[in-house]
């Protein structure tokens, strides 16, 4: 098969498994530092597929001023969702006769600086799926910051897609929206620290076994629900 005949198969099939974004990032040009994985897996695996899900927008929509129970459950339940499309695309790819490797949509492996074995949204952006936003995620053009990530490295020969050239422009919706006060015009500046000490607190708070938030999740909402509000 040609590497679009190939891509081509993937992409179908995740989204008939739930996906709502797919694409494709050439690693080779990155770095192999600027990755977190060890160099000598990196160098196995030429391409990143990044897979999105769309959050249920009726989720994000009830958050007010914390996170609620049911956006805890809809985050957890998005994550397994995540890692089971990975799984399937995995094992789709070593019937071909190639490798693969699935990235943990939410495993964090370095709890002193909280780091995933690689960067979803640097992937996503690679693959042409959004940009870096103010607020720090990955912002769609249709979804906005309200869709979460997973990566499948492989050495599967794939057509890849190229980083879009658009960015946040004047939009500044969630630059005050912060409790911690974490978003800064600039997304250089987003200060984790602050960001993790306010999730921590409503984690104790509010009784969650993980890390939430989503206030600056809602506020990104992307071209399809501007278009409804509008
Ligand atoms: C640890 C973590 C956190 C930490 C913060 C860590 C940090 N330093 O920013 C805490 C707990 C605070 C947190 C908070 C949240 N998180 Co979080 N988090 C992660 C996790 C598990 C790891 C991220 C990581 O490794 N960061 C370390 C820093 C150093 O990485 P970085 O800045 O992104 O990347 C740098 C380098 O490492 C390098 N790099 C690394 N990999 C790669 C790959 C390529 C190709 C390139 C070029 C470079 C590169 O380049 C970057 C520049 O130096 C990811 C899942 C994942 N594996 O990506 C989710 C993830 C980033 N979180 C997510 C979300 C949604 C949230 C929250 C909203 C919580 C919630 N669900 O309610 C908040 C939002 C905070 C915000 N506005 O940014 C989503 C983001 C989705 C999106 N649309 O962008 C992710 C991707 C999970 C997922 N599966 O979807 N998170
Ligand atoms: S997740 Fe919450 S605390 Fe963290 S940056 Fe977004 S709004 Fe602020
Ligand atoms: S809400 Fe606007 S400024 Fe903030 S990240 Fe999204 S597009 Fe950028």
């Amino acid at each position: 098969m040609s590497q679009g005949e190939n891509r081509e198969k993937i992409r179908t099939l995740c989204h008939q498994w739930g996906a709502s974004l797919f694409g494709v990032a050439d690693l080779r040009p990155f770095k192999k530092d600027e990755i977190l994985l060890p160099p000598e897996i990196l160098g196995q695996f030429p391409f990143g597929i990044s897979i999105g899900y769309h959050l249920s927008d009726a989720i994000v929509e009830g958050i007010e001023n914390q996170p609620t129970p049911l956006y805890f459950h809809h985050y957890q339940r998005v994550n397994i969702l995540l890692d089971t499309i990975g799984l399937m695309a995995t094992s789709l790819i070593q019937d071909l006769g190639y490798h693969a490797i699935p990235i943990p949509a939410s495993q964090i492996v370095d709890w002193k600086v909280q780091r995933g074995h690689l960067s979803h949204k640097h992937v996503a952006r690679a693959a042409g799926l959004g940009w870096i936003g103010r607020n720090n995620l990955l912002v769609n053009e249709r979804f906005g910051a309200r869709v979460r990530l997973v990566t499948v490295l492989t050495d599967l020969p794939l057509e890849v897609n190229f980083p879009s050239e658009k960015d946040c422009g004047s939009c500044r919706a969630c630059l005050h929206v912060c409790p911690a006060q974490a978003i800064a015009e600039r997304q250089q500046d987003f200060d984790h620290l602050r960001c993790y000490e306010q999730l921590r607190t409503f984690a104790k708070t509010l009784h969650f076994s993980h890390n939430i938030c989503g206030i600056c999740v809602k506020a990104c909402r992307g071209q399809d629900r501007k278009e409804q509000s509008a």
